[in-house]
Formats: C-alpha cells, sequence, structure tokens
C-alpha cells in the first residue's frame, strides 16, 4: 500500500495545493535554550533567531511515535516522516505501543530521551498526559513537533495539522447530514476521551449542528472505541441497540470507521443507519462497493508526516525556530510558513465515494 501511495498522493496533493492559499506553519522550534529555563513548565517556546538559509545537518536523527502501532493510517503516517528524513540524508525511527494509551507513550518519550535524537515527532494520546515528559525531553534540547494529534501547546514547539479542525467539523456534519436527509438522530463514534484531534473536530461538529439547515439533526451520543477495533465493533453494536431509531453514525477515527462499518455491513440496519466518518480508501473500499457507506473523507496521512519530517529538520537545523510566519521547504509539498499557535496545516480533506475511491491506495 505504501508502493501505491505516491501515485494517490500526488493525485490528492494537486487538489490539496490549489487549496492551499490558507495553509499557515507554526514552529515552534527552538528548545535549545530550553535547558536554562528554571521549569519543567516552560519548554518549547520559541527562541533564539531564525536563519532561514541555514543549511539542513547532516545526519539528523528522529524518532516518531505514533498513537499506536497496527493503525495503518498512524503507520502510513509516520512512514512519511521517515521518507523525509531519507530525503534529507538523516533517518527516523518509529517506536510506539499497540494500545493508544497516553502512559504508554510516556514511558517511550522517557526512554527515547535518554537517546538524545535531534527531534521527538508525537502524534499524542492525551495532550496533557505526555507534556512534562516532552518538557523534559526538550530541556535535553530534543526539538518536539507534535503531528495528527497535538499535545499541549508548550509541550511542543509546532503542530502538523492535517486541516483546519473547522473544516473537518463542518465537512463530517455536511456528510452525514446529505445521507440522512437533514433530519433524524445522529451519533458519533470516537477514538478515546482524550484524544486532542478528535476531541477538538467533535467540537466543531457540535458548533455546525448549531446552524439553522441543521436543526432537525439531533446528536444523542459520543461513544468511544478507544481507536480499537473490537471495541469500537462492540460500541457500534451498542449505538444500535441503545437508539432504535438512529440515522446516521460520524466515526471520525480511521479506526472506528472501518469497524463499524465492519459490523453494519452484516446487519439489517445495512444502508439504512448511514455512517460516515474519517477512513482510508484501502479500508474502506468493500464498505463503499457494497453499499454500507456512502462517502467519507480524509487526507493523504504520508504526507502529514512528510511535512513533520521536514519541519522537525529546519526546527533542528535552525531554520525555524517557531514563530508565526517563518517560512521552510517541505521537499514535495513546496514552502511551508508557520501559522498562529505554532500550527502548520496541510491541506483540505477529500471526500471519498463510489465514484472516486478507486483512484486513491493508501
Ligand atoms: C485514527 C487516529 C488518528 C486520526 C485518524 C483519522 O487513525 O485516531 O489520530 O487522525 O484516525
Amino acid at each position: 500500500m505504501i508502493n501505491s501511495r505516491a501515485r494517490a498522493g500526488r493525485a490528492l496533493l494537486t487538489a490539496v495545493t490549489a487549496v492551499l492559499a490558507a495553509v499557515t506553519l507554526a514552529a515552534c522550534g527552538s528548545t535549545k535554550s530550553d535547558s536554562s529555563s528554571s521549569s519543567g513548565s516552560q519548554s518549547t517556546s520559541t527562541s533564539g533567531q531564525a536563519n532561514a538559509s541555514a543549511p539542513i545537518k547532516k545526519g539528523l536523527k528522529m524518532v516518531s511515535i505514533p498513537k499506536q502501532l497496527g493503525n495503518p493510517y498512524e503507520e502510513t503516517e509516520h512512514s512519511g516522516v521517515q521518507q523525509a528524513l531519507k530525503q534529507l540524508g538523516g533517518s527516523d525511527r518509529i517506536q510506539g505501543s499497540t494500545d493508544a494509551a497516553a502512559s504508554s507513550q510516556v514511558s517511550i518519550i522517557n526512554s527515547v530521551a535518554q537517546q538524545k535524537p535531534d527531534a521527538i515527532i508525537i502524534a499524542g494520546n492525551d495532550p496533557n498526559a505526555v507534556a512534562p515528559a516532552l518538557k523534559q525531553a526538550a530541556q535535553r534540547g530534543i526539538k518536539i513537533v507534535a503531528m495528527d494529534s497535538d499535545v499541549a501547546p508548550d509541550a511542543r514547539t509546532v503542530f502538523i495539522n492535517q486541516t483546519s479542525s473547522k473544516l473537518i467539523g463542518d465537512g463530517q456534519v455536511k456528510l452525514i447530514s446529505d445521507q440522512i436527509g437533514g433530519k433524524g438522530q445522529i451519533a458519533i463514534l470516537s477514538a478515546t476521551a482524550n484524544a486532542t484531534n478528535q476531541n477538538t473536530w467533535i467540537k466543531f461538529m457540535k458548533q455546525a449542528l448549531k446552524q439553522p439547515q441543521y436543526k432537525n439533526i439531533k446528536l444523542v451520543k459520543v461513544a468511544y472505541g478507544d481507536d480499537d477495533d473490537q471495541k469500537s465493533f462492540q460500541q457500534t453494536q451498542g449505538l444500535l441497540q441503545a437508539y432504535p431509531n438512529l440515522k446516521g453514525i460520524i466515526s471520525p477515527t480511521t479506526v472506528g470507521i472501518a469497524a463499524a462499518a465492519r459490523y453494519l455491513s452484516t446487519s439489517p440496519k445495512k444502508g439504512k443507519v448511514k455512517l460516515t466518518g474519517l477512513g482510508t480508501p484501502n479500508q474502506m473500499r468493500k464498505f463503499v462497493k457494497d453499499g454500507t457507506v456512502d462517502a467519507f473523507a480524509l487526507w493523504v496521512p504520508k504526507n502529514v508526516g512528510y511535512l513533520a519530517g521536514y519541519a522537525a529538520a529546519a526546527l533542528a537545523s535552525g531554520q525555524i525556530t517557531g514563530k508565526q510566519g517563518e517560512t521552510f521547504k517541505a521537499g514535495n509539498l513546496g514552502s511551508r510558513t508557520i501559522g498562529p499557535n505554532g500550527e502548520i496545516v496541510l491541506g483540505p480533506p477529500t471526500a471519498f465515494n463510489k465514484g472516486n475511491i478507486d483512484q486513491f491506495d493508501f
């Protein structure tokens, strides 16, 4: 799947680039002066002067920490970091746990920090639980880049946001509304209860639902499948039992939507209870073709990691420090600029349906 992603990635990238006017990057780069900070609570604020023409350091070594291993989305995403580092003459090692627990990430961060890589790139399972360990790592001079699911802003210098969170929230609500005819009960099947990304998207979904065009849609429940296939499957079953009039489910997690689709595909509710969310085309293809799912969305996960790899290298080389407005080159993705709050946005999401899903392979 990784081989063919380049092709699909390029197709998507074209679309992405077209809408990239709003791309913002924030890098917070510099943690090198953090060693002089007096407490662990101030670790990753921007510091020092950026030197945009500084060369990328040779042989950069990075470690990327996914939410979990065994999740194709996360693995693909982190393979993008490896691709970026390879292009830059450095290396990246993926170190993760099979569960999406913040405590597992804390142990990994602590042990990785001893090895003093140039940067840690993390998709956080909880914004705050991982923050003290990240701040300690930053005090050792390690640059901290969050991607996919942010950590506390003062525990990283930049966050690579896959797209704007509002675009995701609005887009998910529109997808389900179109599928249920703008009327009826819906539920959300999320990842873990503390996941920064899903919680932010759900907040924007709730805001979107307040708009007049959605006044006949009622969100009855937010359930958590913990990005665990079995738990997500059971939660789907639970939702259908608890809410017999349910018309739709939004699952903004690739693990959740795939598990929910599997459940629905053999249930009498197949095609009747609509399911949308964020999924990978390869995991969702058969459910789109068999009529379980009409449409869902995503971005190119590998590009999230690729952008994070380039941002981390720019930070570690002093090209950027994390201040809003600083720019750096991100390989195939072109020049990127740091936006507010240290955010660097990849681009808009794409919707997949029967008509286009075969053009994508990731
Ligand atoms: C899951 C993870 C990841 C999220 C995707 C959409 O793989 O929760 O963080 O970005 O879904």
